[in-house]
């Protein structure tokens, strides 16, 4: 249950009460493929991939609410992101959704998070107990 929550933190960095929940900041760092202490967008998404991997359990390419473990917000959280409406949400459509706590973060827009942003990123997360 914990391991659902906090990887549906790193799916879309939905919200403070979420990440709360923790370990955001630790897959944070581990987000920075490369080690050159940027966060690009395609690093980022490919953390997102990787998460929606490990939620995916039964290997069908989408998350149910189900795998979700659904409490309430998660579930809204998925509704929203389903964009077809068919309660399941895809890679595709997880990726098509902005993320939000990238663009957040990204002070200067330039699409690349900074050691600097990426720094103020983890502190905000750290804040909220990650
Ligand atoms: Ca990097
Ligand atoms: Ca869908
Ligand atoms: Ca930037």
């Amino acid at each position: 249950m914990k391991a659902a929550i906090t990887s549906i933190v790193v799916l879309a960095w939905v919200s403070p009460a979420l990440a709360q929940q923790g370990g955001a900041a630790a897959n944070l760092a581990r987000a920075d493929a490369n080690h050159d202490g940027e966060i690009t967008r395609a690093e980022f998404d490919a953390m997102r991939s990787a998460e929606f991997d490990h939620l995916d359990l039964n290997r069908d390419g989408s998350l149910v609410a189900a795998e979700l473990q659904g409490a309430g917000r998660m579930r809204g959280q998925l509704s929203h992101a389903d964009t077809n409406g068919d309660g399941r949400l895809t890679r595709t459509e997880l990726l098509s959704q902005p993320p939000r706590g990238f663009i957040r973060f990204d002070a200067n827009h330039n699409g690349v998070l900074e050691p600097s942003e990426v720094s103020a990123m983890r502190a905000a997360l750290r804040a909220f107990g990650g």
